[in-house]
């Protein structure tokens, strides 16, 4: 971090008046750099909780306090305390593995996290339902395999992403190196985490803990990712910061960059919308580090720290004008942007089964319904993983679609990795019809706080349903993109889905058509607070007209749109219908 860069800090100087900002500004500006009263709450035997101002700020360090809201009314009734679990999610920049990491996290699924793993949008892993007394045990674990879970929550830099790319394995390779440096850079350097956690002695530091956060971190989380057209597998254009490879003959010379995406809205408040993220130039490879600290900073210092729901970097755009935001950043990094270069996107999902790289390596892509990895009876995906793992001998890759690649497999490993998908009965896995592989859910319900709906637990059924639509039209195998949410959040990145479901109560969703097949365009909502009949009959009518009216290889988004469905969502932001 250059320091005259972190000297910029201007708007959250806490010399300003505290109580003009919002009261999670003061608590960070009063957390002494993380620390608060976290490690206290942990040792407190009265509750299953951490109690008060605790919980906000392990946000920070990857901890979200939760309760199962399946027993919740019932725990009420019988005046218990909420049944509290934490949700402790991995940074694992660019979703990138070995065998001996996924090992460890399998041990502490199995041991302390419900036997059950969940792999994320962003590529990593969650746990969920670990008891506070576990905490630091998962935590030191992860240490053990040098994995961390600093900021994959919080006002920070959230888990940085990174195409997977399959085909262009030492592109790849380039790509990811710097997503994984990007994340060690933008991450808090507090020693809170080590203190807490490990329980390590405080190291005192030369000059300010936090050079590039200050007290008050960012005004609201940020998120960076690189991706490598064309598959724009990541969604570019839902981070607040976007790297887009420029390699011409697969050899790396810069990025475009494209800031302000985000998904989050809430229903019935116009002033929160979606947005893509918008393309303002191109920097080259060696440049990027100084894109992302003058980026990071214009929003840490001009992003609104009054009014949360107002705090993301796309709000902060639209506020002070694309052009202004790109001269600012500019002025920082002490170079202008060159003019964009010509990229271009097919698709954003994942190439299930094998594919060769361009190494000779083979690379397999294995669908996993909605991240999830438990054993059931007819699938103990979490044995068949482990035991994958056991003999595998180079990485493993989460897709930002919520699948797994057993990446970098040599072809004499081939028939290894091969015998051990048959025998789990893993390799029945990727046999799907098109929607389902191109599905995602967000966790919703009984975790999330948040949730409105069912989200996970309720997809896999209603595809089943849209499935029967779908096969007497001939339409099984079209890789039609679905996505749900159980509340407007968007954890799956709806918004730019070619069909999106996101949970306003029990059983009601909003219905949306017309995304774009790579991630280039919004939705449009088409029904409002719906349920699954309303949902099915909607379906089944577009679905009929598309089988029959289709042109040749017209996706089914921009086919609603032709058809009249829905408007064209031409910008690249829109306010709430
Ligand atoms: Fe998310 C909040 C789960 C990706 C937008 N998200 C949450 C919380 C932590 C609920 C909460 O605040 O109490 C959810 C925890 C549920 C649980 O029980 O596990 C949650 N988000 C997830 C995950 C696990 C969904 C999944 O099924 O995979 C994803 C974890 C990603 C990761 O590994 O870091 C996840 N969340 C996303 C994405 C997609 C992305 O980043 O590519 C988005 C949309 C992009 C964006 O940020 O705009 C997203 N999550 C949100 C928001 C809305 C933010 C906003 O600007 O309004 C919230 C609510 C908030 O922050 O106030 C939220
Ligand atoms: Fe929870 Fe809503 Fe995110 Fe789903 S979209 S995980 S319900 S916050």
């Amino acid at each position: 971090m250059n320091a005259t860069l972190a000297q910029t800090d201007r708007s959250h100087d806490i010399s300003q008046p505290l109580e003009k900002l919002s009261p999670d500004e003061t608590l960070k500006a009063n957390s002494n750099q993380l620390r608060g009263q976290i490690a206290e709450g942990l040792d407190d035997e009265l509750t299953w909780s951490v109690p008060g101002t605790g919980p906000k700020l392990m946000k920070f360090h990857g901890i979200y306090q939760q309760d199962n809201r399946d027993i919740r009314d019932e725990r009420r009734r019988q005046k218990l305390e909420p049944a509290f679990g934490f949700m402790v999610r991995i940074r694992l920049p660019g979703g990138v593995l070995t065998p001996e990491q996924w090992l460890k996290i399998d041990e502490l699924g199995r041991n302390y996290g419900g036997e059950s793993l969940r792999l994320t949008t962003r590529q990593t892993f969650q746990l969920h339902g670990v008891l506070k007394h576990n905490l630091r045990s998962v935590i030191q674990g992860l240490g053990d395999v040098k994995l961390d879970t600093r900021a994959a929550c919080g006002d920070d830099s959230r888990g940085v992403m990174c195409s997977v790319n399959p085909q262009v394995s030492a592109l790849h390779a380039t790509v990811y190196d710097l997503a994984k440096r990007s994340s060690d850079h933008a991450i808090p350097k507090s020693g809170a985490y080590r203190e807490i956690w490990y329980q390590d002695d405080p190291v005192p530091v030369e000059g300010p803990e936090e050079p590039l956060y200050g007290r008050t971190y960012m005004p609201r989380k940020f998120k960076i990712g690189y991706v490598v057209p064309p598959i724009n597998d990541i969604d570019i254009y839902a981070q607040d910061l976007g790297f887009i490879a420029i390699a011409p003959d697969g050899k790396l010379e810069g990025f475009n960059v494209v800031i302000g995406g985000g998904m989050g809205r809430t229903d019935q408040a116009p002033k929160t919308y979606p947005r893509l993220a918008g393309l303002i130039g191109y920097v080259p490879a060696d440049k990027v580090f100084a894109t992302i600290d003058a980026t990071m900073i214009v929003q840490r210092d001009y992003g609104d720290r009054a009014d949360r729901g107002h705090a993301r970097f796309k709000y902060t755009i639209d506020d002070k004008g694309e052009d202004w935001i790109k001269a600012e950043i500019e002025k920082l990094q002490g170079f202008a942007f060159e003019p964009a270069r010509d990229y271009q996107f097919t698709t954003n999902g994942d190439a299930m089964g094998w594919v060769r790289g361009n190494d000779g390596h083979d690379h397999y892509t294995l669908f996993i319904e909605n991240g999830r990895i438990v054993n059931r009876e007819d699938l103990p995906l979490l044995d068949g993983i482990q035991a994958i793992a056991k003999a595998h001998r180079d990485v493993f890759r989460v897709t930002p679609n919520q699948n797994l690649i057993i990446a970098d497999v040599s072809p004499k490993q081939r028939p290894v990795i091969e015998k051990l998908l048959q025998k789990y009965k893993l390799d029945g896995q990727n046999q799907r019809s098109g929607i389902r592989l191109n599905a995602m859910a967000c966790v919703a319900l009984p975790t999330c706080g948040l949730a409105m709906a069912e989200s996970e637990r309720y997809l896999p059924g209603l595809l089943t349903k849209i499935e029967a639509i779908l096969e007497p039209l001939g339409l099984k195998d079209e890789p039609i993109t679905i996505r749900m949410s159980g509340c407007p959040n968007g954890c799956s990145r709806p918004y730019i889905a070619e069909i999106a479901l996101t949970g306003r109560a029990p059983g009601k969703y909003n219905l949306y058509f017309g995304g774009g097949f790579h991630g280039q365009r919004l939705n449009k909502m088409y029904l409002e607070n719906a349920g699954e009949e309303a949902i099915l009959a909607a379906l089944e009518k577009v679905f009929v007209q598309f089988a029959r009216e289709r042109l040749p290889d017209e996706h089914f988004g921009d086919f609603t749109i032709r058809a009249g469905y829905v408007t064209e969502v031409k910008e690249g932001r829109y306010f709430n219908d």
